[in-house]
């Protein structure tokens, strides 16, 4: 199995990204699996296109873009991916759309394609904080995750999909408020490999209630 993980370039004025800084940390290999890693621009026309580059070049079974969600306290899987772009600041490229559909022949709304819950169970299982969310905002992450489901839906039949967020990385956290949650860069990776095993050893959907936890900010 081929798994293609992306992760965002910083934005907003932050000096890193910890999407990609963790993904990059992550092994070449999990539970068999080869894990591709690329680094993908935080603009709303390039984001996806890029990851549909990944796609042609690599022919991965399944893709998972990482992105940052700063002020959430622990890595979230994300369940659904919708049809809009609204961007609160805009995007590294000046791009700022505002209340406008994504892709006008798509669905409302794509649910992820990979096993969500039985993810955040596994990360969970190893010591580790990790829940679902349901939203993955409406900004640059939203635009990638919704488009990468657009295109399994309706070009590479069979490509499963699907969006994980994490927080800000403690070094992110200097001059910010106190309150300010964060874990550390070796936290986030070890969530995202915990999350990736499960996907790479075929982990069927867990029926089990995963509640608890928080997603709504990003
Ligand atoms: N986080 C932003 C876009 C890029 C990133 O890492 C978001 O949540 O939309």
């Amino acid at each position: 199995m081929k798994i293609l993980v992306t992760g965002f370039d910083p934005f907003g004025g932050e000096k890193v990204n910890p999407a990609f800084e963790a993904v990059k940390m992550l092994p070449d290999k999990i539970a068999g699996a080869e894990i591709i890693k690329m680094e993908i621009p935080t603009v709303f026309s390039k984001s996806w296109r890029a990851v549909e580059d990944g796609i042609r070049k690599y022919d991965p079974d399944v893709v998972v873009n990482v992105g940052q969600a700063g002020g959430r306290a622990h890595v979230t899987i994300e369940q659904v991916g919708i049809n809009l772009a609204d961007a609160r600041i805009p995007d590294n490229d000046g791009e700022q759309p505002l209340n406008q559909p994504l892709q006008p022949d798509g669905d409302t709304a794509y649910f992820a394609t990979i096993p969500v819950r039985a993810m955040v169970q596994n990360v969970r299982s190893h010591g580790l904080p990790c829940s679902i969310s349901y939203t993955a905002g409406t900004y640059v992450c939203n635009c990638v995750m919704y488009n990468v489901l657009y295109l399994a839906a309706k070009k590479y039949h069979g490509l499963k999909a699907g969006f994980i967020h994490v927080p800000y990385a403690m070094e992110q956290l200097i001059g910010k408020d106190a309150s300010t949650p964060g874990m550390s860069l070796r936290d986030i990776a070890a969530s995202l490999e915990y999350a990736l095993e499960t996907i790479a050893s075929g982990g069927e959907e867990a029926m089990g209630p995963v509640h608890g936890g928080q997603g709504t900010i990003c």
